[in-house]
């Protein structure tokens, strides 16, 4: 992996279904109001597409209220799609929803078999390694059988802590390029980007960390100026999308979407 880790060409969303309101949620602050989010959803798309990302849309599951959140049911690398086995138990049908989808698109599509769960939002991959956070979602037996799927590519994958309370690795971090990470201090601190270059998120910005660089941009939450600032002075492309219906059910921008 190179530039390979933020250059892309394609994408894959899912529109949200009505049903997102009975989406999981760590704190329960009110449920997401679907008009908006789906107003928010068609502008990440849209940015996505100025990225230069041909996206391929999949229709709403009324099933599967989380659903939106594709990033979760796979890692998508370039030579390989592999399928995840999510912790969250109302998550795990969304993985054969996907699967079609990926053997479509993919020459190689494994699937994590078990007895481990792991979920996409864990997983942040950089130019030099495959980062996996551990987490309420993510246990190590899953990790162990992701490193085994990967090493056939040579991918070196490294298992990391994501801090408690936090939902996903990614919730707390976003590769901005080859070698820097957008972090949470609370995340740094844990020392798991020893070697990258870090920016921080501001205080009270944490959220801002759950971005994305596709090609030239960087997609982030709306509403976080002082980290906004912070990645206009290190010399990013920045376009803000609103975020305030996925961020009631702990979404973000990397969720949305899986890149490849
Ligand atoms: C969940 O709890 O699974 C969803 N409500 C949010 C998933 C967010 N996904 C991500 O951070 N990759």
């Amino acid at each position: 992996m190179t530039e390979s880790c933020y250059e892309f060409t394609r994408a894959i969303t899912r529109k949200p279904a009505p049903s997102i309101i009975h989406g999981l949620r760590a704190e329960d602050i009110g449920d997401p109001d679907f008009e908006q989010m789906i107003l928010d959803h068609a502008d990440y798309v849209a940015t996505l597409q100025q990225a230069g990302a041909a996206v391929t849309e999949l229709p709403a599951l009324a099933d599967f209220p989380d659903s939106v959140f594709v990033e979760d049911v796979a890692l998508c690398l370039p030579e390989v799609a592999v399928l995840m086995r999510p912790g969250a138990a109302s998550r795990a049908g969304e993985v054969a929803q996907m699967a079609p989808v990926l053997r479509d698109m993919f020459e190689q599509v494994i699937a994590i078999e078990g007895p481990g769960f792991i979920e996409g939002g864990d997983i942040l991959a950089t130019s030099k390694e495959i980062l996996v956070g551990r987490s309420g979602r993510t246990d190590s037996a899953g990790i162990a059988e992701l490193a085994e799927i990967v090493r056939h590519w040579d991918y070196r994958l490294r298992e990391v802590m994501t801090p408690p309370g936090v939902l996903h690795f990614k919730t707390d971090c976003s590769l901005l390029d080859a070698a820097t990470i957008l972090s949470t201090p609370r995340l740094d601190a844990t020392g798991c980007f020893a070697g990258y270059r870090v920016i921080h998120t501001a205080s009270g910005e944490e959220a801002a960390a759950n971005s994305i660089r596709y090609n030239d941009l960087v997609l982030m939450p709306a509403g976080f100026p002082r980290t906004h600032e912070r990645l206009l002075a290190a010399g990013y492309e920045v376009r803000e999308i609103n975020n305030s219906e996925c961020a009631r059910l702990d979404g973000g921008m990397s969720c949305l979407s899986l890149r490849f």
